[in-house]
Order: C-alpha cells, then sequence, then structure tokens
C-alpha cells in the first residue's frame, strides 16, 4: 500500500448557511464513510420533518452521536479515500473557527473554501480567505455553491471566480480550483454535473484527492525548540522534537538565545534498540551533550551556521482576537516555540480589517484601538535577547502568540524588516581568551582627573543638533581642565566604521562600535561623548550594557519637520528627492528613547541653551570636583 499518501488534514471554511454540512453529508455517503445505517436514519428524519432527503441532517446525525459520546468526532470528520484518508476539520461557529486557526488548534494543511452563488463573496468569505493565508495554508480549494439557486449561469460563476482571483492575488495564496456546485443535489462533487457542462475543471472529490500531506521542511536549516531538560545520574538530557532539518551525533550545536555551543554527544533511545546516529525534522529526540551547558526549556538549538536571528525587537503582523482592544505599551506574553517570554507592544504601525475587499492593500493610518479581528502591524520589544527566524525564512519558526493571562490575545508572524540581527556582535569570534587586569582603577583616574569617566551618549535626527552641541560642550569643558572627546557617528564613519552603510544591520554595527570605543575611552577617565542618530532603541540600550563605565542617554529632540527645515547639510533635501536611501526619518525609522536620561529640545532653543543643560547635567552626573 505504499502508493497511499498519508493522512492530509483540510479545514473546512465558510458561512454555516453557504452549505458546508451539506456537502460534508454528500463527501462522507460518496466516499461511503458513513457509519452503517446513517443514511437510512437521515432519510427517515428528513421524512418525519416532512423534507426531502437532508444531506445536512448527516453531520447533525453524527454531531447527535458525538454529544451522546459515541464513537464520531463532528469537528473532525473521516472521508475514506482510494489515495489515502482526508480529515475534514469543521469548526462550530465563525469565532471558533478563527481562535482555532491562529493558536494552531485546526493545524491543517490544505483548505475548503465554502461560497455561496446568490450571496457572492462576503466580507466573511474575506476573513476566511485571509486567515488562510495568515496561517500558511498553501492548499486552497473553492466551492460556489448553490449554483443550482443560480439557475447553473456560467456568468454568475464567473464574476464570483474573477473576484475570488483578484482578491487572492492581493494574498499570498492561490486556489487551486474554484468548482461550482449544488451540495444539495450533488453536482460535481462526487461526479462531474451534466447541468453545467461549461465547467471543465474537477470534482470536489477530485480535487480533494489531489491535496498532498505537506512534505517534512528536511531541507530548511535545523531548528530544535528545547522542551524539556531531564537528569539522568549526572547526564542531562535535553528533549524536543525537530521543527526542521536534520541532526546527527557529532553535529555542533548552538543554543539561542544563551549563544553556547556544544557537540551532539548521543541521541538517546528508549528500549533495546541502539540508538539512532540521526534524527530528521518532526522527530522526537532526547540528546546529551560533550559539554555541561546550563540549558533551559525555551532555548532553540540550531548549526551554528543558518543560525536564528538574536533580537530585543522585530516586527509581527497580528491576528488580534481579544474583544478587548489592544494598546500600544501593552505587556504581554509572547509563545514563540517553547519559549515564553515577557514582552512589549511598543507601536501599533497599521491596522486593517480583514474583511476588506481590497485586501492588506487597503491603506489606514495607526489608529488608537485595534479591534477585534483586525490585523494589526506593530513592534514587539524585548527586554532580553530572543531567538526567532522571520517568517518569509521559516513558515514554523516565524510565528506565534500572545497570551494576557492565560488567554491567547492574538496570533503573529515576525518580521525583522529594518531591524538588524544582534548577534553577530553579542558573540566573540575567538575562543580561549583571557583578560587581563588593569593595576590602574577607575578611582585612581578619578582622583587625577578630579572627575569620573562616563558616556554621555546624544541620540537624534539628523539636524537636531547632536554634533554642534556636542563639540561645543567638549571645549568648554576641555577650558575647564575636563578630560572629554567626542566621537561623532560622520567622524568615526571616516575610520573605524569606514567599512559601514546606512543599512539596519550597518547601523547597528556602527552603533556597537561606537559605544565600545566609547566605553574605551571612559575607562581611561574621559567623558565620552557620542553623538550619532543611532536610530534603535535595542542599539543603545546595548551600548548601555555594554559601556564598562557610566552610560548616560541624552535625546537631542526635534521633529522631522524642524530637522528637515533646518537641513544644515542638505540631506533631507536629497533624501526627497530619493537621492539619498534609507535616510533616517524620511524612509528609515527613528525610534525615540523612552527613558532618556535627559532631553534637551532644541525646537525653540538657542545653541548655548542647549550646551547650559548638557554642561549642567554632565558636571554632576561625572561628580566633578573641579
Ligand atoms: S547612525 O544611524 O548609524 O547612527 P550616524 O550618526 O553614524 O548614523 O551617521 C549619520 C550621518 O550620516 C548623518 O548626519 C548624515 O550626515 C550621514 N548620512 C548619510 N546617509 C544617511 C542616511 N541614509 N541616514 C542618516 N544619515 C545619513
Amino acid at each position: 500500500m505504499d502508493a497511499r499518501r498519508d493522512l492530509v488534514r483540510v479545514v473546512l471554511a465558510g458561512h454555516v448557511d453557504h452549505g458546508k454540512s451539506t456537502l460534508v453529508g454528500r463527501l462522507l455517503h460518496a466516499t461511503d464513510s458513513l457509519p452503517e445505517g446513517k443514511l437510512e436514519t437521515v432519510a427517515k428524519v428528513s421524512s418525519r420533518r416532512g423534507r426531502a432527503f437532508e444531506w445536512a441532517f448527516v453531520t447533525d446525525a453524527l454531531q447527535a452521536e458525538r454529544d451522546q459520546g459515541v464513537t464520531i468526532d463532528a469537528s473532525h470528520i473521516k472521508l475514506r479515500m482510494a489515495g489515502g484518508d482526508i480529515v475534514l476539520v469543521d469548526a462550530p461557529g465563525h469565532r471558533e473557527f478563527i481562535r482555532n486557526m491562529i493558536t494552531g488548534a485546526a493545524t491543517s494543511d490544505a483548505a475548503v473554501l465554502v461560497i455561496d452563488a446568490l450571496e457572492g463573496i462576503q466580507e466573511q468569505s474575506y476573513r476566511h480567505g485571509f486567515l488562510l493565508d495568515f496561517v500558511g495554508i498553501r492548499q486552497l480549494v473553492i466551492v460556489v455553491n448553490k449554483m443550482d439557486l443560480v439557475d447553473f449561469d456560467p456568468a454568475r460563476f464567473a464574476a464570483i471566480e474573477s473576484a475570488l482571483a483578484a482578491y487572492l492575488a492581493t494574498l499570498d495564496i492561490a486556489a487551486t480550483a474554484i468548482i461550482p456546485i449544488s451540495a444539495r443535489d450533488g453536482d460535481n462533487v462526487a461526479t462531474r454535473s451534466e447541468r453545467m457542462p461549461w465547467y471543465r475543471g474537477p470534482s470536489v472529490l477530485e480535487a480533494l484527492s489531489a491535496f498532498r500531506p505537506p512534505a517534512a521542511p528536511l531541507d530548511l536549516p535545523l531548528r530544535l525548540p528545547i522542551q524539556a531538560v531531564y537528569k539522568f545520574d549526572d547526564r542531562r538530557i535535553l528533549a524536543g522534537t525537530l521543527l526542521s532539518g536534520r541532526l546527527a551525533v557529532g553535529d555542533t550545536l548552538l543554543f539561542s538565545p544563551s549563544n553556547k555551543t556544544a557537540r551532539v554527544k548521543s541521541i538517546e533511545a528508549w528500549g533495546p534498540s541502539p540508538p539512532p546516529r540521526t534524527a530528521v525534522a518532526g522527530q522526537p529526540v532526547g540528546i546529551t551533550l560533550d559539554l555541561p551547558l546550563f540549558i533551559e526549556r525555551g532555548e532553540l538549538a540550531s548549526h551554528v551556521e543558518r543560525a536564528p536571528v538574536e533580537t530585543t525587537a522585530f516586527r509581527a503582523r497580528l491576528f488580534w482576537l481579544s474583544p478587548e482592544p489592544l494598546r500600544a505599551g501593552q505587556d504581554l506574553t509572547l509563545y514563540h516555540l517553547t519559549a515564553r517570554v515577557p514582552v512589549t507592544v511598543q507601536t501599533i504601525e497599521r491596522v486593517r480589517d480583514p474583511g476588506a475587499r481590497d485586501g492588506l492593500s487597503a491603506a489606514t493610518g495607526a489608529p488608537d484601538t485595534v479591534a477585534q479581528d483586525s490585523i494589526v502591524d506593530v513592534v514587539v520589544r524585548a527586554r532580553d535577547l530572543i531567538a526567532l527566524d522571520a517568517y518569509t525564512e521559516h513558515r514554523w519558526a516565524g510565528r506565534f502568540v500572545l497570551v494576557d493571562k492565560d488567554r491567547v490575545v492574538a496570533g503573529g508572524l515576525m518580521s525583522m524588516q529594518g531591524f538588524a540581527d544582534q548577534r553577530p556582535s553579542a558573540t566573540p569570534k575567538s575562543a580561549h581568551i583571557y583578560q587581563s587586569k588593569a593595576l590602574i582603577s577607575p578611582a585612581m583616574r578619578t582622583a587625577r582627573n578630579g572627575h569620573g569617566g562616563a558616556v554621555i551618549w546624544l541620540t537624534g535626527l539628523s539636524g537636531a543638533g547632536k554634533s554642534t552641541i556636542a563639540h561645543e560642550a567638549e571645549r568648554r569643558l576641555f577650558e575647564r581642565g575636563y578630560q572629554v572627546y567626542v566621537l561623532d557617528g560622520d567622524n568615526v564613519r571616516t575610520t573605524l566604521n569606514a567599512d559601514l552603510g546606512f543599512s539596519p544591520e550597518d547601523r547597528s554595527e556602527n552603533v556597537r562600535r561606537l559605544g565600545a570605543a566609547a566605553s574605551l575611552f571612559a575607562e581611561a577617565g574621559f567623558v565620552a561623548m557620542v553623538a550619532a542618530i543611532s536610530p534603535y532603541a535595542a542599539d543603545r540600550a546595548r551600548a548601555r550594557d555594554a559601556a564598562r563605565a557610566p552610560f548616560h542617554e541624552v535625546w537631542v529632540r526635534a521633529d522631522v519637520a524642524v530637522c528637515e527645515q533646518r537641513d544644515p547639510k542638505g540631506l533631507y533635501k536629497l533624501a526627497r528627492a530619493g537621492e539619498i536611501k534609507n535616510f533616517t526619518g524620511v524612509a528609515a525609522p527613528y525610534e525615540s528613547p523612552s527613558g532618556a536620561d535627559l532631553v534637551i529640545d532644541t525646537t525653540d532653543q538657542t545653541i548655548e541653551q542647549s550646551v547650559a543643560t548638557l554642561l549642567d547635567y554632565v558636571t554632576i552626573a561625572v561628580g566633578a570636583t573641579r
């Protein structure tokens, strides 16, 4: 029987009144999947109610059986098919349907979307189409039901078909077939209908048998989310199910976000059979390592090459499920693979209604409140590094749900657009490094200089006044005998950072190096003033964490409009003309500090006033005795 395919799970989407149950009844009968005597019962019930045979009663009858605790789960209906069985996954109502899809309760490999020929495509049909795309279903059959009610009119069908195709084109999903049917009469369900000779495509049954179980993601990079860690004797066994890729004894594994590596010593097996040497996507495994690493549930194991991204911030497209509106700044729990992490929805960038006919192309601005069932583009921020893959790189590792007090409030897809992988700079490449110890302490330097060393980090838009203020403050401090030095983004970009441009990755690295250099100056006892746009909050936070001296974030504040009006270097003009790409404030983001130590708003201030504010702050911050 090796020609049989594995079981395929097919989710049923569609309005109840559009004939889902009737279609299911028909399919059950056509595939001989009904329990003995069921058809007779339904015939009796139908005639008792004075009706012609009602196919929808078949599912009702199965439902009744389930209610009595007998045999079949009506939400999972099995069709016996020659090529291999199909399970139809149904949900009792619209809300359950959405929730099941988003939370993964109804994982499925394919979908059938039912649309009413008389009513045409409804808002709910758009929502369903959107959801199917959102959860990553790539095999879709659409049935246009009740063709008998529109006299099998090919024009009516063609109109619906082309509207559907246009809608799907706005998403990332295509229908393998769009089939005109009459579920009630059986047209095009199991056999081709003679009443629609103009239709040349497959019947529903034929279309269903063309569905394939999804290929195991063997070719994607190895991802093994650690589910649990067991201790036996003095061995630690890391357990989890391979999400993708392949694993072999001897492989070096990288654990994220802890960034530790070790080699796979063994793949454990239960029972007497010799332990396996390899494992592949879909298999649960227990592994031991050659080093006694402290690894916890929630870590993501990969190979060193093709590792997941490490970041404290990512963009996400959310499907918002909760009746309570989402608020910017809301704290929630991220459930991502086996990790559970507190996060904040930092900004709400866009909200859209998935029931809209023009799908995602519908433009709406950033809103105040996010209603239930909206699609929301957000920036999510975590306090510590998390390991993830962008959804476009990895369909499984790039999705997550958000939980609020044990209740799932959203499902989402991750994107790293505009954010840099923070791993490369977080991980030293070299091994066997032994740090030497200085004989001069910070206190000795402070005593000689009359002030402590510190990093004073000026962030803000181009044209806000960072360099001007920094250099003027530097001159004044120098005159008063301070050890002081300005590291200006533009200047350092001609030397240490000459290899960096303005992509998110390069800016991130630019800020990391500025931070490292400033930290060295501060350690040497200097007041190290950095003047750089440093647009990403995560990078600034990292610079603060990495600094081995007091770190003070100063937001030199002025709106884009103000900076653009000043335009001291004429760069805004060039950016608007498209001659500078990714210009901050024009075509690249600037993330305003939320907890700056000092804010200098330069909008209506003189340079003198701004410098005075900074000097007041710095002299106190470095504990000057001068
Ligand atoms: S950062 O974003 O990486 O922190 P940095 O402060 O070092 O930027 O450099 C910003 C300076 O580079 C600006 O003052 C401007 O003179 C120049 N520049 C050139 N291209 C860009 C760009 N696309 N965006 C911002 N600044 C740019």
